[in-house]
């Protein structure tokens, strides 16, 4: 066999940890040392991070307005040649970043064929080969997903469409995306549904699409029982883009959802941040959320353009940001089977293949710093005690009745009769806020 072709040739063949390096270094981890120990657990447990290969591998540069602009050397050849390739390419880049997961579409790690067998094969050659550079690398699979949303046949939704012809068509993707999952050993199987939702009311039946969208994933969750997958299903919430109204909405909606129908305890929730802002929330507002209700599975980690409404999927570099993200994680015991999932593409702008590396590395150790600020804030107790005197009525008298969910109205009234006007307390906004910039 030939030797395998080089990529990224000009990348050392390992990103190392180089602590002292300066601020033009920008090849190496400055705050990301994978085996070190923090709160009992490696930064590379508390972590992590997967790349997915929407982005990084299949991302050309394109947009609305303009022509690709990134030359990638993978592009080459029929589409199942240059398939082979930037699965090469992608198991590369993995190992040179020292990244232990990926994440990927269907239909970006082999094209789509003229019929369903025709793209079932395709799967199956490629999976064969990403199985085989898995075992050989040790890179795993964080979740896998199917593309419900760029073929002309879903334009008007997939499990909500108002076609059961294309709804079926969705259901045999989701079957063989399932029997992948397994054959990869995924340890997530995420749903995001771009284009379930509605663009008018006047053409759209909201009960019936909300009542067949259930009614697939409960066909989902009985598959997926059937061949024995044990990965986690996970919910990628999205307001807007590319429908108006889509009924994932946010975190709270897709809770909502499934509360209703019965199927929380099969699913939790993959909160992309800069999906949260688009839905008019601030950052870390969806992590939170999914976090306090037991439903945080994973994040795709990116951050949009605070000044721009829609999902630019840049790498996070925000230190407040991944601090207060990996906060909630570390309160909740981590975000195992889920991950940091950089979905995440370079500018259209930022054309050297270098720069796929430079994104990757300044986001995880964005993210590092983010763990270590947050691993202070919690050990050294300050706004956690803060915290809990806030809410320190609740642990005594009438507010631990309040708390244990024993208490009545005519009990509340007996208290102010005796107690009178409760006295004005201050917030102290500013003075949480000074101390968690002390940690930054
Ligand atoms: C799009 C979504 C998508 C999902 C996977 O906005 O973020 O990339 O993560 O289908
Ligand atoms: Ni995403
Ligand atoms: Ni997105």
């Amino acid at each position: 066999m030939a030797a395998q072709e080089e990529f990224f040739a000009g990348i050392p063949s390992k990103i190392q940890y180089t602590p002292g390096a300066g601020p033009r270094d920008v090849m190496c981890f400055k705050h990301y040392n994978a085996e070190e120990v923090l709160m009992g657990r490696t930064m590379e447990d508390w972590l992590r991070f997967s790349v997915c290969y929407w982005h990084s591998f299949c991302g050309t540069g394109a947009d609305p307005f303009g022509f690709p602009t990134l030359q990638r050397p993978w592009n080459e050849g029929t589409p199942m040649e240059s398939a082979k390739k930037r699965l090469h390419a992608a198991f590369e880049f993995f190992t040179k970043l020292g990244v232990k997961y990926y994440t990927f579409h269907d239909r970006d790690m082999a094209p789509e064929g003229s019929t369903l067998e025709e793209s079932n094969r395709n799967l199956d050659e490629i999976t064969d080969m990403a199985l085989q550079l898995q075992s050989q690398t040790g890179v795993k699979v964080l979740w896998v997903t199917c593309n419900l949303f760029a073929h002309p046949r879903y334009m008007n939704g997939a499990a909500t469409n108002p076609d059961c012809h294309v709804l079926a068509y969705a259901g045999a993707q989701v079957k063989k995306g399932l029997d992948i999952a397994k054959k990869l050993g995924a340890e997530n199987f995420v749903f995001w549904g771009g284009r379930e939702g509605f663009l008018s009311i006047h053409n759209t039946d909201v009960a019936a699409e909300l009542k067949h969208m259930a009614n697939f994933f409960q066909m989902a969750v009985k598959y997926k029982e059937k061949i024995g997958l044990k990965c986690q299903f996970l919910i990628e919430p999205k307001p807007k883009e590319p429908c108006k109204h889509q009924y994932d909405y946010d975190a709270m909606s897709v809770i909502g959802f499934l509360k209703h129908y019965g199927l929380e305890s099969h699913f939790k929730l993959n909160i992309e941040p800069n999906h949260t802002t688009l839905a008019g929330h601030s950052y870390e507002h969806d992590v939170v959320m999914a976090s306090a209700f037991g439903m945080l599975g994973s994040v795709d980690s990116n951050t949009g353009s605070p000044d721009l409404g829609w999902d630019t999927d840049q790498f996070p570099m925000d230190i407040r940001n991944t601090t207060l993200v990996m906060k909630t994680i570390i309160e909740q015991g981590g975000l195992q089977p889920g991950g940091l999932n950089f979905d995440a593409k370079v500018r259209r702008e930022s054309t050297d293949l270098e720069d796929l590396f430079i994104a990757h590395i300044g986001a995880m150790d964005a993210f590092a710093r983010g763990l270590r600020n947050a691993v202070r804030i919690l050990e050294d107790g300050l706004i956690g005690g803060m915290l809990k005197e806030r809410y320190s009525s609740f642990s005594h008298g009438l507010g631990q009745k309040v708390e244990e969910g024993s208490a009545t109205l005519e009990e509340m009234e007996a208290f102010v009769n005796q107690n009178g006007e409760p006295k004005v307390t201050s917030g102290k906004q500013e003075k949480y806020e000074s101390i968690f910039n002390h940690y930054i």
